[in-house]
């Protein structure tokens, strides 16, 4: 069987998995630490870097690039029938993706407002490039298939995911096909499967925490979520941008009465107050602990189910 050589994060090995789970080909994967690369891997890495692809006949292939070029002679491109100048084009749009990896991972572990300007600046341009190259016809990069390029980018579009979910900044903003896009390669299912379980964690650690976050420089409570209106207006603090939203959209349930009105905010408030309970609970420590915040919180979810009119005795 096919063994890829990784380091958790490494967008590089990433693309390597991901062409290989597009391709439903097996593999074990051996991960190493980068601190202290093991002297077996040094002596089979001709660069000291991961990726390494040993194959299945024990060949130890290196350089991310040339891997991918591998699984496709050896296993068939994702598309059939491509021309050469098509696969050449292909592979220069794929390049443009791989080279952005290091741009987007120092972007992200820059530590100061400048020096993430600077950097963001040249990821979003590339982002931007492939807005213009991107059309509404087509689900993916060029048609409804998966291609190569689809996978040299992926890494790129599932990190920029990540990012949007825990700061609320995406490197996508203003870019709506470019945003299509992303959501069509994640809904594949492939990033997830490329990378191991603790990958958003070990990502969060590593990227996201002692670093410039954008987000902290607009909050004025240094929390998420904050919101930008069309006006660039900063709001934050969720229930007063609850209240901004509702105030802009119909279509909610609107109460009869002032006392009405009072309960219906009463019973919002009761259940925004026990995200911190539900959260200490899904971080319990101890089987103590675990016990103990789970008496608080499920007393709001007895409440509610009451209040619902549907509260059962579970418990004889
Ligand atoms: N050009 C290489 C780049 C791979 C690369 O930068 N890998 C990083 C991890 S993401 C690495 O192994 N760094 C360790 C080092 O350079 O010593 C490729 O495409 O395979």
């Amino acid at each position: 069987m096919i063994k890829i050589v990784s380091y958790k994060i490494c967008p590089f090995v990433q693309r390597v998995t991901a062409a290989l789970e597009a391709k439903n080909i097996s593999y074990e994967i051996e991960y190493i630490s980068l601190k202290d690369k093991p002297k077996w891997f040094l002596d089979i890495s001709p660069n000291g870097q991961v990726p390494i692809m040993v194959t299945e006949s024990g060949t130890t292939l290196f350089e991310s690039d040339a891997i991918i070029e591998y699984i496709e002679d050896e296993y068939g491109g994702l598309e059939k029938g491509l021309t050469n100048e098509q696969r050449a084009l292909d592979r220069a749009w794929s390049y443009l993706g791989s080279k952005n990896y290091l741009v987007q991972c120092g972007t992200m572990n820059s530590k100061d407002k400048e020096t993430f300007t600077e950097r963001s600046d040249k990821l979003i341009s590339a982002f931007t490039k492939m807005e213009k190259q991107l059309t509404i016809d087509s689900t993916f990069y060029k048609s409804n298939t998966l291609s190569n390029v689809d996978i040299a980018w992926l890494p790129l579009l599932h990190r920029a995911g990540i990012v949007k979910k825990h700061t609320g900044y995406d490197f996508l903003c203003g870019l709506p096909k470019t945003q299509a896009w992303q959501k069509t390669v994640l809904a594949t299912g492939i990033a997830e499967k490329t990378v191991s379980e603790d990958f958003e964690q070990l990502f969060k650690e590593f990227y996201l925490t002692n670093t410039y976050n954008c987000l902290f420089e607009l909050s004025p409570n240094g929390k998420a979520p904050i919101l930008i209106t069309d006006n660039k207006d900063v709001l934050f603090d969720a229930d007063a941008i609850v209240s901004y939203l509702e105030s802009l959209y119909e279509g909610l349930y609107k109460p009869n009465t002032k006392e009405e009105a009072a309960l219906i905010e009463a019973w919002a408030n009761y259940g925004s107050k026990n995200y911190v309970p539900q959260c200490s609970t899904m971080r319990s420590e101890s089987e103590a602990e675990y016990q103990s915040n789970l008496t608080i919180f499920s007393k709001s979810l007895i409440n509610i189910e009451r209040k619902l009119g549907e509260y059962t005795v579970l418990h004889n």
